[in-house]
């Protein structure tokens, strides 16, 4: 049977999942899925999907189990025949269990980033809410301050991105990964990366990389029984 291999990163909003997801796709070749994306894909197409978790995301709160793993695992069905990377799935105990009995995972990353770092990459993070389109004053601005480059409509700053609410945000997503986090452990393939900047942490994880893909390649992933 063909070999492929199947990864995940996690991390607290902002701690550069994307960033190095996608530096992962271009190096090795995975295919790449975000959450994030699927999710924000579905608000601007106006689904009857995208209308349910459009309240979640704007609010940065988690959308329901059932409703990702509808979102994301009929799309890793799709790929059964190649090696991918998951961006922000699974984020709960109930989606990293659905997941499994899809598939077991080679590799899990976990990127433990210090909350002033990441405080200081929110704060600066701005939205447009129809579409769910995420700018970042510093690092990515948009081409007119203050407008969704491609809508012309202006952007607002979510209250969840305030000090006192990220606070309390980052404090849930660690009790929520806390689980995850030791399932994968107990697997012994879980691999955390501490440090306050993604260019010094990016060579272990290429690193770390190289050497798995070619020596722990996992079998196909299974079809779920309907
Ligand atoms: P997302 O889309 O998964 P978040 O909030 O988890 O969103 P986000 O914002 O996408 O996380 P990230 O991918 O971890 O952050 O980080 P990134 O985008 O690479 O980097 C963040 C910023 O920092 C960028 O501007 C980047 O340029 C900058 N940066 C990166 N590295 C550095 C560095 O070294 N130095 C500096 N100075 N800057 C850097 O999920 C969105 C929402 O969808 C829902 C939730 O509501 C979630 O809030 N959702 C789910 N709900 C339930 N279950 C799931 N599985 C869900 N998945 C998504
Ligand atoms: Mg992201």
């Amino acid at each position: 049977m063909a070999k492929f291999f199947r990864a995940a990163i996690m991390g607290p909003p902002g701690s550069g999942k994307g960033t190095i997801s996608k530096r992962i796709a271009q190096s090795f070749g995975l295919q790449y899925l975000s959450s994030g994306h699927y999710l924000r894909e579905s608000i601007a197409a106006n689904t009857e999907a995208g209308l349910l978790v459009k309240s979640y995301v704007e609010r940065g709160m988690l959308v329901p189990d059932h409703v990702m793993t509808r979102l994301m695992l009929p799309r890793l069905e799709q790929l059964s025949g190649h090696s991918w990377l998951l961006d922000g799935f699974p984020r709960t105990l109930s989606q990293a269990r659905a997941l499994n009995n899809l598939c077991q995972l080679d590799l899990v990353i976990s990127l433990n980033i210090p909350y002033e770092t990441l405080r200081e990459r929110l704060s600066d993070r701005w939205i447009h809410p129809a579409s769910g389109r995420v700018y970042n004053m510093g690092f990515n601005p948009p081409r007119v301050k203050g407008k969704d480059d491609v809508t012309g409509e202006p952007l607002i700053q979510h209250d969840d991105d305030k000090p006192e609410a990220l606070m309390a945000r980052l404090r849930h997503y660690k009790d929520v990964a806390k689980p995850v986090i030791d399932l994968y452990k107990s697997q012994g393939i879980l691999h955390s990366f501490s440090g306050t900047e993604t260019d010094r942490i990016w060579p272990y994880i290429n690193s770390l990389l190289n050497t798995k893909m070619h020596t722990q390649p996992s079998d196909a992933c299974q079809s779920q029984t309907p």
